[in-house]
C-alpha cells in the first residue's frame, strides 16, 4: 500500500528553511515542512496546506523537484514523498505545535539531526536538479538499500 506525503523546503540561496519536528513521525529531526495528502486533495494543495499549518506561511510558487519512495523492514507500506522547492512566500514565519522553523546556511545543514537519506538527495536539491529515488530502512533507521536518479522531468 502506498501513502502520499509532501515535503516542502524554502531555498533562498545560500539559506534553507527547515523545521525541528516536535511530535509524531520524525520527532527530534530537522526536515522540510509537509505531511500526508488527504482524500480529495491534490498533492500541491496538500503541500501548501501543510506549509501553512506547520510554519504559518504560503508559497508563491511550488516547484516539484523530487519523488522518493521510503520503505521500512517488516512494514508493507510505501511512503511516497513528493518534494517541493520554493523561494518566495507570503506571511510571517511562525513556530507551530508540530514544527520549529529555522534558517540554515547550506554549508551548515544539520545532517546528523536529519533523516539519514537527506544527505544523499539534498545536494541535488540545492543544485537545482530533479530526482527520483527509493530508500529501504532497517532497524534504527539504517539505510539497507538505496536508489537515487537525477531526472529531467518529474
Ligand atoms: P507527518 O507524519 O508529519 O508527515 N518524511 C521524510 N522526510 C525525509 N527527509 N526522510 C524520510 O525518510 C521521511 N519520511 C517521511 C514526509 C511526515 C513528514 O515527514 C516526511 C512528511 O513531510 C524516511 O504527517
Amino acid at each position: 500500500m502506498k501513502k502520499l506525503f509532501t515535503l516542502c523546503i524554502i531555498y533562498q540561496n545560500p539559506m534553507v528553511l527547515l523545521g525541528m519536528k516536535k511530535r509524531g513521525f520524525g520527532l527530534g529531526r530537522w526536515n522540510g515542512f509537509g505531511g500526508k495528502v488527504q482524500n480529495g486533495e491534490t498533492i500541491e494543495n496538500a503541500a501548501n496546506r501543510e506549509l501553512k499549518e506547520e510554519a504559518g506561511i504560503e508559497a508563491k510558487f511550488l516547484e516539484k523537484v523530487g519523488i522518493i519512495d521510503f520503505e521500512f523492514e517488516n512494514n508493507p507500506e510505501i511512503l511516497q514523498v513528493h518534494i517541493f522547492k520554493t523561494e518566495d512566500f507570503f506571511g510571517e514565519l511562525k513556530e507551530s505545535e508540530e514544527m520549529k522553523p529555522q534558517w540554515w546556511h547550506i554549508d551548515k545543514i544539520p545532517f546528523k539531526e536529519m533523516w539519514p537519506d537527506d544527505i544523499y538527495w539534498m545536494p541535488l536539491f540545492l543544485n537545482g536538479k530533479k530526482f527520483k529515488g527509493r530508500f529501504f530502512f532497517g532497524e534504527s533507521d539504517v539505510i539497507l538499500e538505496q536508489e537515487l536518479l537525477e531526472v529531467n522531468e518529474i
